[in-house]
């Protein structure tokens, strides 16, 4: 880290880190070189140029190089499902986890970042170790569902899915040393898939949505959503297994907006627990050719009283199709649902949720696909691709079932623009190639973003192809080129980690603006526990500012805020 200089702010004394709160510092106005107007009042660089260069392998994602200890390497059965960036070891670098449909040893991979452009040997044969206790079954979990913080030391744990409702947890153990090999080590437990992580008892610790896998059924899990579920309630115990369960729904509350699930959502925004349940029917061809369909949809509202009530003509009834996604697709603060025939695989079909005023009135409406502020395609990711400060759209666009609307394969960048509409880059254009020599997309590509080399641009691991050019049979780094007047700053909150309750906020303003809603620079970033720990540092654009005023809020509700932060300033607040 010797590259880099973080500069320590203490919340107990303000005054030693930059200016006083409310002073207006003199670059207060836009600076000249800026032609578009932002709605926090600075400007961002119209044209910036937006390219990436697939570098996986160059850098050292590669599974065949492995400590010796983890013995002879084999890659016989590779499928690259699935790419993450995450600080796996603590030291402030992005690491990368590349998932393999089955996680047999050699053919995941772990990948400790060096800090100077690379990255170590494959650790994963070495570093994840079955427990004793609920011993997983790692050749049939296949993909991540989660990477956070699940047992409140401020490391991160991973947590994967596999086939027959199986799942494994794997929890960080720190830093251990091997034989011939250092980095961090994992212990992994057997369990079941999960649909959501959250803390939803409000005791601080995040908890998982799971069921019972004895009885797993694949068509009332997944598809109708009929299953008896349960949320695991986190105790601290490394292996989920020993956590209490629940299923009194409505004893709990959705604190987490971002994962919904069918058993599991808030529709109306009252953080009382709704449920969308399918109309099972029997397999006797009436579930379609993917074995997915129901006779409709029906959504129930959780009362404070404690039961749920269904409400009629939400436009969902006759819905037969899964729904495999719930999110605000069009980001009008509203979920929406995503459906898929195909149960996982497809593009959605989108029907967005109406409003009465600014409340969401849990009615949809059958909205194209074309006629959504951007192309959704199938995975959408919000990510600052230009340090503008806003949120653009990368987008994976499949083309498996035909139903991409004559969008091109692959990922297209939906650039945001100041008014909220898009401009788009195509993947011949913006350089990011994942399907190799295919003539369609692997169903199990994924992004992740993050600037692994820390040069202030947000990069984009994931996978793809197993035949993408420079990659390890479809691992892939997309590092970015980006070219732009537009800056950054970074943020790093070392007390914000392990359990808490609440949330911290990080908000960033036009100088002399803190408090401003209307000023901010970009949107404001909420942190819940189990999605922050002490090593994560916080990527914001700031557009052609030369300064920004950053806010803090923590859990407890102590607020903190710098005033006069230049761009480039990497800033730690305690
Ligand atoms: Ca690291
Ligand atoms: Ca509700
Ligand atoms: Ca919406
Ligand atoms: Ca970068």
């Amino acid at each position: 880290m010797s590259s880099r200089v973080w500069i320590v702010c203490l919340l107990v004394s303000p005054l030693s880190c930059g200016q006083k709160t409310g002073e207006v510092p003199d670059s207060g106005a836009p600076p000249p070189d800026a032609t578009t107007a932002l709605p926090g009042g600075g400007g961002m660089d119209p044209n910036p140029t937006i390219t990436f260069a697939q570098v996986a392998k160059a850098v050292g994602i590669d599974r065949s190089n492995e400590p010796a200890s983890a013995n002879i390497f084999t890659s016989a059965g590779t499928i690259a499902y699935g790419g993450w960036l995450a600080d796996l070891d603590g030291d402030g670098w992005l690491d990368y986890y590349g998932v393999n449909h089955a996680q047999l040893p050699h053919l995941s991979g772990l990948f400790v970042n060096n800090g100077a452009g690379g990255f170590g040997k494959n650790l994963f044969t070495v570093s994840l170790q079955p427990s004793q206790v609920n011993p997983p079954s790692m050749d049939i979990s296949n993909e991540m569902k989660f990477v956070g913080d699940l047992t409140g030391d401020g490391r991160v744990d991973l947590y994967f899915t596999g086939w027959s409702g199986e799942g494994v947890m794997c929890a960080n153990q720190g830093v251990v040393h091997g034989s011939d090999w250092t980095g961090p080590g994992y212990r992994c437990f057997g369990t079941s898939d999960a649909l959501d992580f959250a803390d939803v008892n409000g005791d601080g610790r995040i908890d998982v949505l799971g069921f019972d896998v004895p009885s797993f059924d694949v068509y009332a899990t997944y598809y109708s959503h009929t299953a008896s579920y349960f949320w695991r309630l986190n105790n601290g115990d490394p292996n989920v297994n020993n956590w209490p369960t629940t299923q009194r729904f409505l004893d709990l509350r959705v604190t987490n907006p971002f994962s919904p699930t069918p058993p599991f959502v808030d529709l109306d925004g009252d953080g009382i627990p709704d449920k969308i349940v399918g109309i099972p029917v029997p397999d006797d061809g009436r579930r379609g050719p993917y074995k997915t369909l129901t006779a409709g949809k029906q959504v129930y509202l959780g009362q404070a009283s404690g039961s749920y009530v269904m409400k009629s003509a939400t436009g969902l009834e006759a819905i037969m199709a899964p729904i495999s996604h719930i999110e605000d697709v069009n980001d009008d603060g509203c979920l929406d649902i995503g459906t898929d025939d195909t149960g996982y695989r497809d593009n959605q079909s989108w029907y967005i949720q109406n409003k009465t005023g600014t409340k969401c009135n849990v009615t949809f409406t059958a909205t194209p696909r074309t006629a959504l502020p951007y192309y959704p395609g199938f995975k959408r990711y919000n990510v600052d691709i230009d340090n503008s400060g806003l949120l653009s759209k990368v987008v994976l666009i499949h083309s498996g079932y035909g139903h991409n609307d004559g969008q091109p394969t692959g990922v297209s960048i939906y650039r945001k623009l100041p008014d909220g509409s898009y401009t788009v880059l195509r993947p011949a254009q913006n350089g990011i190639q994942i399907t190799g020599t295919e003539s369609s997309e692997f169903y199990a590509d994924n992004l992740s973003p993050g600037d692994w080399n820390d040069d202030g641009l947000v990069d984009l691991a994931g996978t793809g192809s197993g035949t993408m050019a420079g990659t390890d049979m479809g691992h892939g780094l997309w590092t970015s080129g980006l070219v732009t007047t537009n800056g950054w700053i970074k943020i790093s909150l070392p007390t914000v980690t392990g359990f808490f309750t609440g949330t911290a906020t990080i908000e960033v303003f036009a100088p002399g603006a803190v408090g401003d809603a209307t000023r901010q620079i970009t949107a404001p970033r909420t942190l819940a526990t189990g999605r922050a720990w002490a090593s994560l540092g916080y990527h914001l654009g700031i557009g052609t500012w030369p300064s920004v005023d950053v806010r803090v809020t923590f859990p407890d509700g102590h607020r903190f805020v710098r005033a006069g932060v230049a761009r480039g300033a990497r800033i730690t607040i305690q």
